[in-house]
């Protein structure tokens, strides 16, 4: 690691107490916590001086690596000139750049960027427009939003409503939004355990879609909202013509498609967009994460231009979405994302992406007859080994091999039984051996 400015030291008087850590179990954390202080390339570095391999992009949005020094540069130029500029009714330049930029490697017809601060906010932002697009068309009936079993929507209010994952929404219950259903996941290890890229089995799931139209008619319904791979599940990859399935019958009966691109944009899976992978064009797009490599909070909704255009139809002195956030499109978050499309470009770390898949899969794949292995699947940059849960103690194998991974020097994820990979695409083929031989290895020494 060529680094300018050696790592902080951490103080030994450093009082954890205050901090309330997201999606994490405080008491355990604190007693053995992992905290990093640097951050460079694929590596991170921690407050007693070990180098840690980032097998998941920090938490899959890192693409360039950490610390890409054009980025870094791009964010501290901008510093210079504008700090925040007011995005209702004012506007600076490097937002208009950057959605331009988006709107170009976006699909076809897709060009009207909406930006907001999170993956969260942007789902939330997607929902909202589907629900105004509806009653601008005059179709004010069509309320209900659908989201499917597993999915991971993010934290806010109309997220965890069409989310799938009930720890996220048992405590919530009363303040869901009304009118959501939800599709059957299609991760079902019977059928598909062991599939390498997308499983043969499963396109049928998506027929449970028409079901729901028939049971709540297609007049009533206006968004089905889908992770095009899921992600924070545990990477389910869509099965085979899945995908396009739900299209089609959306299309069928007028309901609007929205990818969640959060974790597959950018990258993840070879692409810019997922929907470009699968060849399937969703109706909007949601976004975050890699949009500026993770270095700034960013998110958005990518919408169909005709989307847009039906919203621009009263007088022109009216607002005509009652929607935004202080730091919708904030300068030095537009500046990142800006310099970091410019180095997915320069550096072709899409097409780098899919010259590392079938290198990660067959790593990934060498771990299938490790004990407790029920699964290992892959699709882009992601990868996923499931484990059997120990009994009467459900997720603590996989948190273990999580401990022994970080403690031998490598990031990776643990959700419920499943220990996850998302790598940047500046990984080397030395690198994703390192981190599949330390899992190999947490796996061995669990038992
Ligand atoms: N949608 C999807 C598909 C996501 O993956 C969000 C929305 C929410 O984004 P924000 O920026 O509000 O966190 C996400 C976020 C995991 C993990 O366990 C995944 C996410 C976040 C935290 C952990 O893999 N994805
Ligand atoms: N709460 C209060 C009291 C506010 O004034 C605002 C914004 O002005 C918000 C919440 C929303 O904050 P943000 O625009 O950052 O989402």
């Amino acid at each position: 690691m060529n680094s300018a400015v050696p790592p902080p030291q951490l103080s030994p008087e450093l009082d954890m107490d205050p901090l309330w850590m997201p999606f994490t179990h405080n008491r355990l954390f604190k007693k053995n916590p992992r905290i990093v202080v640097q951050g460079e390339g694929m590596h991170y570095i921690t407050q007693d001086g070990r180098k840690i391999l980032d097998g998941l992009s920090g938490l899959w949005c890192c693409n360039a690596g950490h610390r890409h020094p054009r980025i870094v540069e791009a964010v501290q130029n901008q510093l210079g000139s504008l700090d925040y500029a007011p995005p209702f009714q004012t506007m600076h330049d490097r937002a208009f750049e950057l959605a331009a930029k988006l709107a170009a490697v976006s699909p076809a017809g897709m060009d009207r960027v909406f930006f907001t601060n999170s993956g969260s906010e942007a789902v939330d932002t997607a929902l909202k427009i589907a629900l105004a697009y509806h009653r601008a068309k005059g179709d004010a009936s069509r309320f209900r939003l659908i989201g499917r079993a597993r999915g991971y929507h993010g934290v806010g209010f109309g997220g965890i409503s069409v989310g799938g994952m009930v720890a996220n929404r048992k405590a919530f219950a009363p303040a869901m939004v009304p009118g959501v259903d939800h599709l059957p996941h299609t991760h079902d290890l019977s059928q598909m355990a062991f599939s390498r890229g997308m499983p043969t089995w499963g396109a049928h799931l998506a027929d449970e879609l028409e079901r729901m139209v028939q049971l709540h008619d297609a007049s009533t319904i206006a968004a089905v909202i889908v992770e095009p791979m899921q992600g924070s599940a545990g990477v389910i990859v869509p099965p085979q013509g899945y995908l396009q399935k739900l299209r089609e019958i959306c299309t069928r009966h007028g309901i609007l498609l929205i990818f969640d691109e959060v974790i597959t944009g950018f990258g993840r899976m070879g692409h810019y967009f997922a929907s470009e992978r699968f060849g399937v064009t969703p109706d909007i797009i949601t976004f975050a994460k890699g949009v500026n490599s993770g270095m700034i909070p960013l998110g958005g909704a990518i919408v169909r231009n005709d989307i847009y255009e039906t919203f621009m139809t009263g007088p022109e002195h009216l607002v005509e979405f009652f929607h935004g956030y202080t730091y919708s499109g904030h300068p030095l978050a537009c500046a990142a994302g800006v310099a970091a499309l410019e180095v997915y470009e320069e550096e072709n770390l899409m097409a780098r992406a899919r010259q590392l898949e079938p290198v990660l899969e067959e790593l990934i794949h060498s771990l299938r007859d490790e004990p407790n292995v029920v699964d290992v699947r892959n699709l882009g940059l992601a990868a996923a080994v499931e484990l059997a849960p120990r009994a009467g103690e459900p997720s603590k194998r996989a948190m273990e091999v999580f401990h022994h991974c970080f403690d031998h020097g490598a990031l990776v994820r643990y959700t419920s039984e499943i220990i996850a990979l998302g790598p940047a695409p500046i990984a080397s083929t030395s690198q994703l051996e390192e981190i599949i031989d330390l899992i190999r290895q947490g796996i061995r020494s669990v038992a």
